[in-house]
């Protein structure tokens, strides 16, 4: 398919971008490399008016929200965090799932306040926490939570799960769901009015592809 407007994507490198792909050649958008084999961060495509910007998981909401990038894919808990200002979320993609979950060692008291929580979602550790009444002390980690409680930093952690592996290979179990997790299609609000056409375009041919049964794409 041929686009009106330029649009620039914002991806981020792994999952993401891995299974973003499926969805973009449905629409007939083929990057020309490998962002796990360039260490180029904008990449061409093959229709000239498309290119893509390969950014950390954390960063796209701000991308898009600042307009440097027309669209992008996020997963829920990142725009959880980021809280969504200048974006619309017009696309639940289905994939990259998992699930935000309280987790510590088995049969850990959720109950006593002040229990301390260590996490890189402080802000859905907050507002989960609040919602139930409940002061906790939250520590800022920006990664490998499950270490947290092995090592006496924390009485619980919050972080994402997808087989529980992590978890079970820290002797930490999941005791509480926070939110179910999947990537979503954002869309900066002003190329939303400026770039209708185009935006309209690829949303339609992204949504036929997330419907589309199982292995019947293409
Ligand atoms: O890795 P990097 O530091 O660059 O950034 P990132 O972790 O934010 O990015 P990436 O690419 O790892 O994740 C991108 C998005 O994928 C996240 O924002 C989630 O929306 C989604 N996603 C889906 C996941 C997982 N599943 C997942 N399992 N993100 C991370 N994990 C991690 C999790 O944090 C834990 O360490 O995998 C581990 C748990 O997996 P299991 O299978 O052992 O339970
Ligand atoms: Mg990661």
């Amino acid at each position: 398919m041929e686009f009106i407007d330029a649009l620039t994507i914002a991806l981020s490198k792994g999952r993401i971008f891995e299974q973003t792909l499926p969805l973009l050649a449905h629409a007939g958008i083929e990057p020309r490399d490998d962002p796990a084999a360039t260490r180029k961060l904008i990449l061409a495509t093959n229709l000239p008016r498309v290119k893509l910007v390969i950014i950390r998981a954390a960063d796209v909401p701000t991308y898009v929200q600042y307009g440097a990038a027309d669209l992008g894919v996020a997963g829920k808990d990142v725009l959880m965090e980021h809280g969504g200002a200048g974006l619309y979320e017009p696309l639940d993609l289905r994939i990259a799932r998992c699930r935000m979950m309280v987790a510590g060692v088995p049969a850990a008291d959720l109950g006593p306040d002040r229990l301390r929580i260590a996490t890189k979602y402080v802000a859905s550790t907050e507002r989960h926490f609040a919602a139930k009444g409940q002061q906790v002390e939250i520590i800022k980690l920006y990664g490998s939570m499950e270490l947290a409680p092995l090592v006496g930093l924390s009485d619980l952690i919050v972080d994402l799960v997808e087989s529980g592996n992590t978890l079970e290979a820290n002797g930490l179990v999941p005791l509480e769901p926070i939110a179910d997790i999947s990537a979503r299609l954002v869309v900066n609000k002003a190329a939303w009015k400026m770039k209708h056409a185009a935006i309209m375009a690829l949303l339609g041919v992204l949504r036929e592809a997330v419907e589309a049964p199982v292995g019947a794409d293409q």
